[in-house]
């Protein structure tokens, strides 16, 4: 069968949208209509180059909510017509890792591919490779049964594929990576689409101070709707000094970084008071170095997609969000076609959203 998808061909390029080959799935996989397909920091890592364990060709996307349309053989956890949220890091349930509870470290998945070590899309024969087994950026794919997690059929799907990234992401740096006890003062340095969630987090989580630390002020302002009860303009002087005076010069007891660059973890690192928790959230570069005081006096947690078990918290925050506790549509700066991808990364690398969603039906 077809699918349109939104191709990268290397580092630094716009992305191509066209017609590929899917093929249908194998045994444990699922065809999934995408519904909505978010546009996220990672995805932006992938086409400046930082994502080193893909080849190309490469689609990328793996914030993904969709119908699914058909079965391989041998599933038995979902059924056509099943609501699902598709997880990035599905593990192969069988090795040491995923029996532990940590599928980000399972032995067997190979970046790109399919547990099978092949993809499903292709070009005129030449294996296109998919983001995290999934390849999002499309108007359908095929993906492991591991990767579908069905969801409840009365929740809104353009905007729930952010619970199956941005949300979780922070999420589970908060509650699993940090366990962020009430009470306690905290920052987020960086509130884009993940940052903002570690920052509704917090809140829910009952920290008593919530100070969000950004460049932009149209994201301050969001973080402020998300439960910060203070804003640090971080282009407007030393963010450590504005962060040290808010809290009377002792530092916050839990920082987040989520950004993914050592200038900005060492920011948050010297804004936590001796004994706190400095949790860094995302995958900077590999050539960029941090530097640290050898005497740390924090500790130093990495958190983002590490701790997180799909199956336990997508319906979890699906119900938070059906109960109004958790706020998912005002992360929505803007939805797409998919044909306008690039000018949704172009909104991205300025800083102009939040989030975009793509809706490839429409
Ligand atoms: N000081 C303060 N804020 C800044 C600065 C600065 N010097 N520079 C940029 N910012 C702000 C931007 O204005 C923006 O608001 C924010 O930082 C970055 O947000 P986004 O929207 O570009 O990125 P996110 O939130 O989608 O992703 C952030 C991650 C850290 C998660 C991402 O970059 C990453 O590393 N992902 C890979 C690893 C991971 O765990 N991913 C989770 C699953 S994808
Ligand atoms: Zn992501
Ligand atoms: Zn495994």
């Amino acid at each position: 069968m077809r699918a349109t998808a939104a191709v990268l061909y290397g580092p630094h390029q716009d992305l191509v949208v066209e017609e590929v080959d899917l093929q249908g799935p194998r045994a444990h996989e699922v065809l999934v209509e995408v519904v909505g397909s978010g546009i996220c920091g990672s995805d932006l890592h992938g086409i400046e180059g930082d994502l080193r364990q893909y080849g190309f060709p490469l689609v990328l996307g793996h914030e993904v909510s969709g119908v699914v349309a058909g079965v391989g053989p041998d599933v038995a956890t979902v059924a056509e017509g099943d609501h699902v949220l598709v997880n990035l890091m599905p593990g192969c349930g069988y090795c040491a890792p995923c029996c532990v509870g940590n599928p980000y470290r399972c032995l067997q998945t190979k970046p790109g591919l399919m547990l099978d070590g092949t993809t499903r899309m292709s070009l005129r024969g030449r294996p296109i490779y998919q983001m995290a087994s999934i390849g999002g950026f499309a108007d359908r794919i095929v993906v492991g049964e591991r990767s579908c997690v069905p969801i409840r059929p009365d929740a809104p799907l353009e905007q729930m594929c952010l619970v199956s990234c941005g949300v979780v992401t922070g999420w589970s740096a908060v509650f699993h990576a940090a366990r962020v006890p009430p009470g306690a003062t905290a920052a987020v340095v960086g509130c884009g689409g993940v940052g903002l969630n570690v920052v509704q987090c917090l809140s829910l989580a009952h920290a008593s101070r919530i100070v969000a630390v950004d460049v932009s002020a149209s994201k301050l302002e969001l973080a402020r709707q998300f439960g910060a009860t203070d804003v640090v303009d971080a282009s407007a002087g030393d963010p450590v000094a504005q962060l040290l005076e808010l809290t009377g010069g002792r530092g916050v007891d839990a920082s987040f970084e989520v950004i993914s660059r050592a200038a900005t973890i060492r920011q948050a690192f010297d804004a936590t008071r001796p004994g706190g928790t400095v949790t860094v959230v995302g995958i900077a570069a590999a050539d960029d170095e941090l530097t640290l005081p050898a005497n740390l006096g924090r500790t130093v947690l990495t958190a983002g997609w590490r701790q997180v078990l799909a199956w336990r918290d997508f319906p979890i925050l699906v119900d938070l969000y059906m109960n109004g506790k958790l706020k998912v549509d005002q992360l929505v700066s803007r939805t797409r076609e998919l044909a306008d991808i690039n000018a949704g990364f172009a909104d991205l690398r300025h800083g102009r959203v939040a989030r975009t969603v793509l809706l490839p039906h429409g």
